[in-house]
């Protein structure tokens, strides 16, 4: 199996600067290194350039319109062209509106193989919002309205339908930071989401089954994998940071579920931010956890 990293520098859709150096600290973390010497073939693809980001106010409720669709354009044809070399895209962010991008690619590819995409939001935030309803208008709380089909005009669609995913493709875990509107959105479309509530309660074991009991062979899972959905005790080096994120260990074990099932063909990481860390504490510990989502075991070799 290929392992293609490909680097997106930019913080255009987040709240505060520095997550543009994300792909560089996964870098310097010995991500390449890791995957090689978990024998998966590795190319990086370097970094995808587009435009600055203005840091200009929001117009209709969204900041940086124009510079987010140049990024996603270059995510997705780069996450396109992986796919067609039979490749697995792991997409180093930046912030998580490029989510946008690598999913739209990434279930037209889903339609084309007929393959069932199944989504792992992985996340202390649900990022439903969307231009109507964003307190902020930060394009990285928007990607999963945007691949719902509920967001910018010039940000929908682009899988070739005019949704890339429906609610029941896509389950959230870790949740414990939604906006008032958002909470309206959850219930009227359904959405999945299993909230630091939910884990407390029933555990990250059997909600992992929960979430994967319906992948089987025909299954194209896909992590997104923002860094805040950690305790920022763990990984200060996010732009939003919540409290009260799930353990290591719980986080260990929710990677090493879904790499048990065989089924992992796409990943984002997202959201690490190296002007707010800790002697990049939160890329390395990204790293251990990228390991462990590729097979990576304790005792089995
Ligand atoms: C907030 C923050 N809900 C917003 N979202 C973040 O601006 O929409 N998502 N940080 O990762
Ligand atoms: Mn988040
Ligand atoms: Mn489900
Ligand atoms: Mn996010």
């Amino acid at each position: 199996k290929t392992v293609s990293l490909i680097g997106a520098p930019t913080d255009v859709g987040a709240s505060v600067r520095g997550a543009g150096m994300g792909p560089d600290a996964l870098r310097v973390a010995g991500l390449f290194e890791m995957l090689r010497d978990h024998r998966f073939n590795v190319i990086d693809h370097g970094n995808l350039a587009g435009p600055p980001t203005p840091w200009t106010e929001p117009k209709g409720g969204v900041r940086h319109l124009e510079e987010v669709v140049a990024w996603n354009r270059a995510v997705f044809d780069r996450v396109a062209a992986v796919l067609a070399a039979g490749q697995t895209p792991l997409l180093m962010g930046g912030d998580h509106c490029l989510a946008i991008g690598s999913i739209s690619a990434i279930a037209r590819h889903c339609r084309y193989a007929k393959k069932k995409l199944r989504v792992i939001w992985l996340d202390a935030h649900t990022d439903v919002n969307n231009e109507t309803i964003s307190p902020s208008g930060n394009v990285h709380g928007m990607p999963v309205s945007c691949l719902l089909g509920y967001g910018p005009k010039p940000l929908i669609g682009w899988s070739g339908q005019p949704a890339a995913l429906t609610p029941e493709d896509i389950d959230f875990i870790g949740i414990r930071s939604v906006d008032n509107d958002e909470k309206q959105t959850i219930r009227r479309l359904g959405l999945q989401v299993f909230d630091m509530r939910h884990l407390d309660e029933h555990g990250m074991r059997n909600t992992m089954i929960e979430v994967l009991q319906d992948v089987d062979d025909d299954t194209h899972l896909h992590v997104s994998f923002d860094l805040d959905c950690l305790d920022p005790a763990d990984a200060p080096g996010v732009g939003t940071g919540v409290r009260g994120g799930p353990t290591y260990r719980e986080m260990q074990l929710c990677m090493e579920m879904i790499a048990d099932t065989g089924r992992l063909s796409s990943l984002d990481v997202v959201e690490i931010n190296p002007a707010l860390d800790v002697r990049n504490r939160t890329a390395e510990l990204a790293v251990e956890f990228i390991a462990s989502l590729f097979g990576a075991s304790t005792l089995a070799r």
